[in-house]
């Protein structure tokens, strides 16, 4: 092919490829103190290293009248497979947030901690004292695998133990290798190392140079449980269990969120079931299908890079025996019937087995803060250091505290109260099946509110439904302030998708237990009337629900149509 019918590649592939494996001049920029904000490669780069350069959009207008310049800031987010931390980790994450971060914790869609806020100055003293607790960055973001998820549940039950210890194996298997070593060279006071005399195989194994065409997103779940929300990702293995003994895992394989507006070629896609694999072929599975993305995925449109669309334009059979054929020397096995059936919050006291207990709290839209007489951050940092529990993080943005005992129960309780911290089963269900993105003022992207904005809608929602007696009803809403889908709102019941200003786009008809995709069903609704709106569509469900029918279940059985009817929208 001539040089000039080459695919015009994106210039986050240029970055890639000259960054020498995700150092570009990062340690240069950062420094240098008259180094306000970073080179186009380098915020490319720096993403790979878990952290993303942002400004704060609250200070933005006034900014620009007095014609100052941005107030920039750095994002940085953890890799915490399966989200756990020990006692002494959250101790030091809770450091950090109050130190050199906005003084908040923030629990990420992906059982993850974000911090945000944190000042150039202060970035290489924030990543040390994050490694110095043996947690991690690299790759919390960029073109690589993000962190794996897992159930986090700490049940004496062999397929969640098994799977938690898998997520840890594939997360460290799909780890960068010479990028690590940027990482510590930037970050850690590492010796500088060049790969320059290495061929990319073995500088990188799985990556090459240029690492994925983009985001690789990795979870593992139970049919009975899918609180990691295993059909949004781009791989999936779903537990397969007889007697209760994990047996191997059913393979998915090409799901995603994201969509842009006015770009009919992005949407949110569910992941297709591609095989059965034994948990000692877990690993090699994941590499063949990362591999498979990184040889096959889009590299000249990032909007259409994700391993989403290879399964969409190929088909799955396609990709069954492209997978089959060149990146896994297993066996090829049909996928078991493993049927999705719940959703487990994980919220109150329950059993881990040996006399110990685990105590699920809800977060709201996944923020750790002080605020008022509601004090959760201080009120978590007393319990952790009282008790010495380790903590886990759930998909849910919701946070465990595990491995207490009968004895501590009344002691966790009243600290609970003391600092204002409600339990669980006190708020409604509507909170408690709620998830919300961070949006303004932290993400670039956000065209709308949504973390701020969750509250006020989430208080309306109780009203609503409390008054047609439907308060118990688990109902499942998520917002996000555009469509690009990070608190996975294409699979709630209720998604509620920034379109701009206080406007956004309703999505109806997904279900609690994230099996289906919801469906647009009006544009442009402002925020104030998403609740009145909705009010029609409830009473109706009240009204003619068969006998234990979820709401998401009844509106997908009366059809699009005659949901818009009841929300006042065009059919
Ligand atoms: Fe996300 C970009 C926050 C989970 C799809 N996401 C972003 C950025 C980094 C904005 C940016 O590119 O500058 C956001 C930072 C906001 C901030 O100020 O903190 C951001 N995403 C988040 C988090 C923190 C949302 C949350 O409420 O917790 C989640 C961090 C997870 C983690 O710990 O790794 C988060 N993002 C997701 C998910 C859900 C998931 O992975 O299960 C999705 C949908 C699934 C998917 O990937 O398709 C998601 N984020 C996106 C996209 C759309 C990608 C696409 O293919 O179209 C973007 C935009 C992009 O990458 O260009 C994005
Ligand atoms: Fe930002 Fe959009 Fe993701 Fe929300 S959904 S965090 S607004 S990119």
């Amino acid at each position: 092919m001539s040089d000039e019918n080459a695919p015009k590649l994106s210039p986050v592939e240029g970055h890639k490829a000259e960054g020498h494996y995700l150092r570009g001049t990062l340690p240069e920029e950062f420094a240098d103190p008259a180094v306000e904000h970073l080179s186009e490669a380098n915020k490319s780069l720096i993403k790979f290293h878990g952290s993303y350069q942002q400004e704060d959009r609250d200070a933005r207008k006034n900014r620009s009248k007095a014609g100052v310049g941005k107030a920039y800031m750095f994002m940085i987010r953890l890799k915490l497979p399966g989200g756990k931390l020990t006692a002494d980790q959250y101790l030091a994450m809770d450091d950090v947030a109050g130190r050199y971060a906005n003084g908040t914790l923030r629990i990420t869609t992906r059982q993850s901690f974000q911090f945000h806020g944190v000042l150039k100055g202060d970035m290489k003293a924030t990543m040390a004292a994050i490694n110095a607790t043996l947690v991690t960055t690299l790759g919390g973001c960029g073109d690589v695998n993000r962190n794996v998820l897992a159930c986090p549940a700490p049940h004496p039950d062999p397929a969640r133990k098994q799977m938690q210890e898998l997520a840890d194996a594939v997360a460290a298997h799909l780890a960068p290798r010479a990028g690590a070593k940027a990482y510590h060279e930037v970050w850690l006071n590492g010796e500088p190392v060049t790969f320059d005399d290495v061929a990319p195989e073995v500088a990188e194994p799985i990556y090459g140079k240029t690492y994925l065409p983009r985001k690789f997103k990795v979870a593992f779940s139970l049919p009975h449980d899918n609180c990691t929300d295993i059909l949004a990702q781009c791989l999936g293995f779903l537990a397969v269990t007889e007697k209760g003994e994990p047996v191997g895992y059913n393979l998915y394989a090409g799901g995603g969120q994201g969509q842009t507006n006015s770009n009919p070629d992005t949407y949110p896609l569910l992941a297709q079931p591609v095989g059965f694999v034994e948990p000692g072929e877990v690993v090699a599975a994941a590499e063949g299908i990362i591999k498979l993305f990184r040889d096959h995925g889009n590299r000249e449109n990032r909007k259409r890079a994700r391993l989403k669309y290879v399964m969409h334009d190929w088909g799955v059979e396609k990709f069954r025996d492209v997978f089959y054929r060149d990146y896994f020397k297993g066996p090829r096995r049909e996928p078991r019937e493993a049927p999705i059936t719940g959703l487990d919050l994980h919220h109150g006291w329950q059993s881990m087995g040996g006399g110990k207990l685990f105590l699920g709290l809800s977060v709201e839209n996944g923020r750790i803060k002080d605020e008022g007489s509601f004090r959760l951050r201080s009120g978590l940092r007393a319990i952790v250091a009282k008790y010495k529990c380790d903590v886990r993080l759930t998909a849910q943005q919701d946070v465990m505290l595990c491995g207490l005992t009968g004895d501590d129960r009344t002691g966790v309780e009243a600290l609970m109260t003391e600092y204002g911290i409600p339990k669980p089963e006190t708020l409604s269900q509507v909170q408690r099946w709620s998830m919300a993105c961070p949006a303004i003022p932290t993400c670039p992207l956000a065209i709308t509110e949504s973390e701020r904005a969750m509250p006020g809608l989430v208080d309306q929602f109780e009203t609503m439904l409390s008054g047609l007696g439907l308060g118990e009803e688990p109902i499942s809403v998520r917002m996000t302030g555009c469509p690009n889908g990070c608190a996975r709102p294409y699979q709630s019941e209720i998604g509620i998708v920034g379109r701009g200003g206080t406007k956004y786009t309703l999505y109806i008809g997904g279900d609690s237990y994230g099996r289906r995709l919801n469906a647009e069903v009006q544009d442009g609704v402002p925020f104030d009337q998403i609740v009145p709106k909705l009010t029609t569509l409830f009473a109706s469900f009240k009204a003619e629900r068969a006998r234990g029918e979820a709401f998401g279940d009844y509106v997908t059985r009366i059809g699009l149509a005659k949901v818009k009817e009841l929300i006042g929208a065009k059919v």
